[in-house]
């Protein structure tokens, strides 16, 4: 009898004992990979690290949050009101107020050092402006005005290339934002990239990203800008080194065309539809926003593309 006990015992406990490693293993896989489910994609190499220091710090706090909600339970229920039990005032504990405000603090101090490396690797380290694709983002309410540097490769010459919520840059290129805002502040977001960055009227401010791989991404604006806010979006495509100089060409040479005296009998317009002609100035009207080139075709085709 006794010695079947012994065998059932084993049993239970190998069964127990297998469950939990199964279990510890599909959980560390979990982990490893969790980030999947909720977080986007990573295109940048600095996404990783992003997300890194974003689960380290979940981890800390949710850690903090059980504790304290089970010791709160637990406190509720065995110092609930009873009859018969008497209240004390209680002034408090010199010791555990200075045990749980410098440990906090401590943690903290830590988390700062572990993401100051990164933080300045994203804000404060931008790439040199030789060694880097500069492209000037203007939001306004309630859309992305784009514009590179033409032919000459200054800016607000005649020959710059503009876009309305579309953004080309080459995959493995240094690319530096930057910004303006022409209203009020909005704030340039690529999630997939881990970038975001405030654009603020009167001032420029910077960002930067090298993505490794072609690909399509959205542009949000994540300030809340006004009642447009929610369409403000723009398409941001990286492509190969190859597609971009041959999209980048084409607008050149259409830039190219529309600056050209008129020839004696216009062309049709070959710019295509657009969807919203009332942000397009007139033609030769390159005081304020410049022309729009022919990219809202080109956008138009992008659009189809991606399904968006
Ligand atoms: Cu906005």
């Amino acid at each position: 009898m006794i010695n079947r006990i012994r065998a059932y015992s084993i049993a239970i406990a190998g069964f127990l004992l297998g469950s939990a490693g199964t279990a510890l293993a599909q959980g560390s896989k979990v982990v490893a990979r969790y980030h999947r489910y909720w977080l986007p994609d990573q295109a940048t190499a600095i996404a990783g690290k992003v997300d890194d220091m974003f689960n380290l710090i979940l981890w800390i706090t949710s850690v903090v949050f059980v504790l304290v909600a089970v010791v709160l339970v637990y406190f509720l229920i065995r110092y609930r009101a009873r009859p018969g039990g008497k209240a004390i005032f209680y002034h408090g504990n010199t010791r555990l107020e200075i045990i749980w405000t410098v440990i906090p603090a401590l943690i903290v101090i830590a988390l700062g050092f572990l993401s100051k490396d990164l933080w300045s690797q994203i804000k404060q380290q931008f790439p040199a402006e030789n060694d880097a694709l500069v492209i000037d983002v203007r939001p306004r309410q309630f859309q992305w005005d784009i514009r590179y540097a033409g032919a000459d490769g200054k800016f607000n010459t005649p020959d710059d290339i503009t876009t309305i919520n579309q953004l080309h840059v080459p995959a493995g290129k240094n690319v530096l934002i930057k910004l303006t805002a022409q209203d009020v502040i909005h704030s340039f977001f690529v999630p997939e990239f881990r970038v975001k960055q405030d654009a603020v009227p009167g001032m420029v401010t910077k960002t930067w990203f090298n993505v490794p791989k072609p690909g399509h991404f959205e542009i949000a604006c994540a300030e809340l800008c006004g009642l447009g806010h929610y369409r403000m979006r723009g398409y941001l495509t990286v492509d190969t080194q190859a597609d971009f100089d041959a999209w980048y060409s084409k607008q050149q040479s259409e830039k190219a065309a529309q600056l050209a005296p008129p020839p004696v009998a216009p062309a049709a317009p070959t710019g295509g539809s657009t969807t919203d002609s009332a942000l397009i100035p007139p033609k030769g009207d390159t005081a304020t926003h410049g022309t729009v080139t022919g990219d809202s075709a080109g956008a138009k085709k992008t659009d189809t593309a991606t399904g968006k």
